[in-house]
C-alpha cells in the first residue's frame, strides 16, 4: 500500500498544506509530489486525475487498485477511518463533535479571508486594511478558536494533540500572522502554538527552500520585518563551499544517499552534508525541526 500526496507550492497552497499535515503530523508515511501551480504539468495532473482538479490530492494504490480523494475534508475522513489510531480526531464525543464542525466551517465559509489575504508564507506585511467581510470572517474563526480552546482545554482546537481541526486552521493562522489581523491573547497563544509545532516547521522550513515566486499573490504594502514573528528562531546556519570530506557525515540525514559537494552547510558550528541542494535548504532553513538532522548533529 502507498499514499501520493499531490500537492502545489507550499508558500501559496493553503490547501496543500492542509493536506500534507493530515499526513504528515500523525506518523502517516506517503510520498509528496510538488506540480508548481499555473504550470503545463499543472494542468497536465488535472487532466490525469479527472474529475479530481485540485490540490491536495491524494492517491492511494493498494492491492492492484488505485483510488484518488481530493478535498482536504474527505482526506481527513478517509485517512481517519484507514488510520484509527493515528488520531486525526480528538478523543472523547464532544472535543470530537467540536473539532469536526470546525474544520467542516473551515472547508465551507470564510469566503472573504481565503480570497484578497491568501496564504503567502513569504511576507508579513503591515498597512493591511481588512475589509468588512474579511475582518468578519477573521472574528468568527477567533470565537471558534476561543471557544473550543476553552472547550477542550487546549492548547489544540481539539485538546492536548494536534488533531484535523488545527491542520484545517493551519493556513489561517499563517494569514492572521502575513496581514497582520489583530490578535487578542487567546489567539496569539493559538498562533505561537501552531508556530512551534514540528510538522508545521518543517512544511515552512521547505516553502522557504523553494525559491518559485508567485508574484500574483503579492500586495503592494510595506514589509512588517521579523519583529514579534512567532517562528521559533532557527539554529544558526547557512550553505557553504567545500570539500565532502569536511562535512561530519557521508550519507544525507533523510534519504541516506551520499552528501554532494554542492549540497553543504555549517549548521550549528558543524559542516553537514545533503544529497542535493533542497535537502541542504530545508535544513537551513529550521535545522531543529528536523529529528534526523539533529540526532546527526
Ligand atoms: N476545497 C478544496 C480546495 C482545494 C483548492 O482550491 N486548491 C487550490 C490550490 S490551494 C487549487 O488546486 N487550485 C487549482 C484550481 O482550482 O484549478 C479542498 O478542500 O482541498
Amino acid at each position: 500500500m502507498s499514499y501520493t500526496l499531490f500537492i502545489g507550492d507550499r508558500s501559496y497552497s493553503s490547501w496543500s498544506m492542509r493536506g500534507w499535515l493530515l499526513l504528515e503530523a500523525f506518523g502517516i508515511e506517503f510520498t509528496t509530489k510538488l506540480v508548481p501551480m499555473y504550470s503545463d504539468a499543472f494542468t497536465q495532473m488535472q487532466a490525469d486525475h479527472h474529475p479530481a482538479r485540485t490540490v491536495p490530492s491524494l492517491r492511494i494504490d493498494e492491492g492492484g487498485e488505485t483510488a484518488m480523494v481530493w478535498e482536504s475534508l474527505a482526506i481527513a475522513e478517509t485517512l481517519a477511518g484507514r488510520h484509527p489510531d493515528a488520531g486525526l480526531w480528538p478523543q472523547g464525543l464532544a472535543a470530537r463533535a467540536g473539532a469536526r464542525s470546525l474544520a467542516g466551517e473551515m472547508h465551507a465559509s470564510f469566503r472573504a479571508l481565503r480570497d484578497r489575504p491568501s496564504m503567502n508564507l513569504r511576507r508579513r506585511y503591515q498597512g493591511f486594511e481588512p475589509t468588512e467581510a474579511e475582518a468578519a470572517d477573521a472574528a468568527r474563526v477567533r470565537e471558534l478558536w476561543a471557544w473550543a480552546l476553552d472547550q477542550f482545554g487546549g492548547p489544540y482546537l481539539g485538546g492536548a494533540e494536534f488533531t484535523a481541526v488545527d491542520a484545517m486552521y493551519a493556513p489561517v493562522v499563517t494569514r492572521f500572522v502575513t496581514y497582520g489581523f489583530p490578535l487578542d491573547a487567546i489567539a496569539q497563544a493559538y498562533v505561537e502554538t501552531i508556530y512551534a509545532h514540528e510538522s508545521f516547521r518543517r512544511w515552512h522550513a521547505m516553502a522557504d527552500a523553494d525559491p518559485r515566486v508567485l508574484e500574483r499573490y503579492d500586495l503592494d504594502l510595506p514589509s512588517a520585518g521579523n519583529t514579534g514573528a512567532p517562528r521559533v528562531a532557527p539554529l544558526p546556519a547557512t550553505p557553504c563551499e567545500g570539500d565532502v570530506a569536511d562535512a561530519i557525515n557521508a550519507e544525507c540525514p533523510y534519504s541516506g544517499k551520499p552528501v554532494r559537494e554542492d549540497s553543504l552547510a555549517t549548521i550549528d558550528g558543524k559542516v553537514v552534508g545533503f544529497c542535493n541542494t533542497f535537502c541542504r535548504d530545508k535544513s537551513v532553513a529550521d535545522a531543529a525541526a528536523w529529528p534526523k538532522l539533529m540526532a546527526l548533529l
